[in-house]
């Protein structure tokens, strides 16, 4: 297979001259195909196979141990002029970029396959769908992008109808961290990555393409690219509304995109659209519709319970690659509080030994397909997407943010999403229970300039009057002697209701400096262990420590200078002036 499309055809030429491989294959997106891949890939050891009568078509993939979860610091937006790239990104000039990743790239593909990997982010077909091409030499992330995306043959039918496209050249090098590095041009709509077989820096569609890249387009075309989950929330009337939500990780996102209600909510489903990313546009009606460009999950795997997670541990049990998970005496994947069998043999291979660490890495995934969810919606795969009702931010806060909270309208809510931060967890490297700020979630995965990024949602309420209510949730609230407050979990549903409700107006709130909050009686507590007076203290707005919050996102928001939107600053005095 190859193309009629001569500018593919040319860059396939150009890339494979660059980096001179031993074969050229066009994937073409067939099951036959990916079983093939797994067989090769089973025969060199780059997957092992799992207990197959326990877990049918699992695989466990160990990556480099230096190799083990997305590089910010090395991940660089190359934009023609540094302030369009931002304080919120590595910059580095475009002509000084591509040079370094020329010299990288010379001859690294000698003796492998270069894989060419049409795929398509989105609906196939969707006038919301965008399209890319990734060359890479590792077949781990073709199996990964064949369950992640909807790649091969459809989508390079697509390609050459548009003819345009996202270029992404990927190669594993030698998986060097001193030679590793993750390059954008979001002008130049390409993306170049060298030196990492992992995840996000390597699987091109997700945080590069859908993210990085795309939020650049979103802001030239008029559209949103965000790190949101999307889900349907489905009442016991059979009425279903949808939900985009933005959190930073370790704050529980693919928990809540695959919700089980709680024992008293009979009649009551949650269908999940996306548990990563949703790109989000205006009809012509002036009604936000989302789509989920992703077709599959690349998920935490550590935690994943019946108890925390039953759709994700369901979902996980066949047709899953495994990456960094140990293994038990029956060849089980075995992960932390996966709470049934026991390690013998650690994400590294070693024979597992409690002083070496966790058994799987803290960072271990598994990549499925999407359609294994049993809560997986059939509107995924709708080309025009979901209207969505209401946008909803988070953060991990043991003070301060209460358990929800609704902005005073659309600007407010822009403000809201810019002063995001979470603190930091254990799952992560660095010191414990500091704040960081990540706006709308998307510190690591803006292309562009934050003030910019702002602006560009600032912008859409004067495009329409139709735009979904946005909110503030916190399920990490604790007490004076450091309990949480809130249950979480699929109790989280009662909140997800009340914001229905709002959006709906069904339901009256009480006015605050910092938004809209619930009464006292509009959480529903029934079958639940929350006293009305830890109801109210999760719902309860400390006017010294908000302003003291509010100095620091003051301080945040002028770090980006003269190009922050006059209109973010007055609301943010706003909010400093209802609190004094
Ligand atoms: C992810 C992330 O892997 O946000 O989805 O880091
Ligand atoms: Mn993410």
């Amino acid at each position: 297979m190859t193309t009629r499309l001569e500018i593919l055809s040319d860059w396939v030429a150009e890339a494979a001259e660059l980096t001179q491989p031993g074969k050229i294959h066009w994937c073409t997106g067939t099951l036959d195909e990916y079983r093939s891949l797994v067989q090769e890939m089973l025969a060199s050891g780059d997957l092992l196979q799992l207990n197959q009568d326990h877990y049918p078509d699992c695989y466990l993939h160990r990556s480099d141990p230096q190799d083990v979860a997305r590089v910010e610091h090395l991940t660089f937006v190359c934009s023609q002029n540094e302030l369009d790239a931002g304080p919120n990104n590595n910059w580095m000039a475009p002509a000084a970029a591509k040079a370094k990743m020329a010299e990288l790239f010379a001859g690294c593909m000698q003796g492998r396959t270069l894989y060419v990997v049409p795929y398509c982010m989105g609906p196939l077909g969707s006038v919301y769908a965008r399209y890319g091409v990734e060359i890479t030499d590792s077949p781990y992330v073709v199996i990964n992008m064949y369950l992640m995306t909807r790649m091969g043959q459809g989508a390079l039918e697509e390609i050459e109808k548009k003819g345009t496209f996202i270029k992404g050249l990927h190669s594993i090098g030698e998986l060097d961290p001193e030679r590793r590095f993750i390059m954008h041009f979001p002008e130049e709509l390409t993306i170049m990555s060298y030196g990492s077989g992992y995840g996000g820096n390597a699987l091109l569609g997700k945080k590069c393409h859908a993210l990085r890249i795309a939020s650049y387009q979103a802001r030239t075309e008029g559209w949103l690219a965000e790190h949101m989950l999307i889900i349907g929330v489905e009442n016991p009337q059979g009425e279903t509304h949808y939900l985009a939500c933005a959190f930073p990780s370790a704050c529980g996102k693919t928990n809540l995109a695959m919700l089980i209600p709680p024992e008293s909510y009979k009649g009551w489903k949650v269908w999940t659209l996306g548990d990563d990313i949703a790109w989000m546009h205006l009809d012509e009606n002036g009604q936000l519709r989302a789509i989920n460009p992703e077709a599959g999950y690349f998920g935490v795997v550590p935690g994943t319970n019946r108890r925390t997670n039953r759709n994700a541990y369901e979902t996980i049990h066949s047709d899953t690659i495994f990456t960094n998970v140990a293994v038990t005496e029956d060849n089980d994947p075995w992960w932390e509080d996966k709470g049934t069998g026991t390690p013998v043999t650690d994400w590294q291979g070693r024979a597992y030994d409690p002083a070496n660490g966790p058994a799987a890495h803290p960072n271990s995934r598994f990549t499925v397909s999407a359609k294994r969810n049993p809560s997986y919606s059939e509107l995924a795969d709708a080309p025009e997407g979901v209207p969505i009702s209401a946008l909803v931010f988070g953060g991990r806060r043991r003070e301060l943010a209460p358990l929800v909270y609704q902005a005073k309208d659309w600007a407010h809510g822009v403000l809201i999403g810019a002063s995001v931060a979470s603190e930091t967890t254990a799952a992560a490297s660095g010191e414990v229970g500091i704040v960081r700020r990540d706006p709308m979630a998307m510190k690591p995965f803006c292309g562009y300039n934050f003030a910019d990024y702002w602006a560009h949602w600032l912008s859409f309420d004067a495009r329409s009057d139709k735009l979904p209510k946005i909110f503030h949730v916190n399920w990490f609230r604790r007490d004076a002697k450091g309990q949480f407050l809130w249950p979480g979990f699929g109790e989280n549903l009662r909140v997800l209701r009340w914001i229905i409700d709002r959006c709906e107006e069904r339901v009256g709130a009480d006015e605050s400096p910092i938004g809209f909050l619930p009464t006292a009686a509009a959480i529903d507590l029934t079958g639940l262990d929350v006293s009305a007076e830890a109801l109210a203290q999760l719902l309860s707005v400390n006017t010294e420590q908000w302003q003291v919050e509010m100095d620091e996102v003051g301080k945040y928001l002028d770090s980006y200078g003269d190009r922050l939107p006059e209109r973010l600053r007055a609301e943010h005095a706003k909010v400093l002036q209802a609190l004094a």
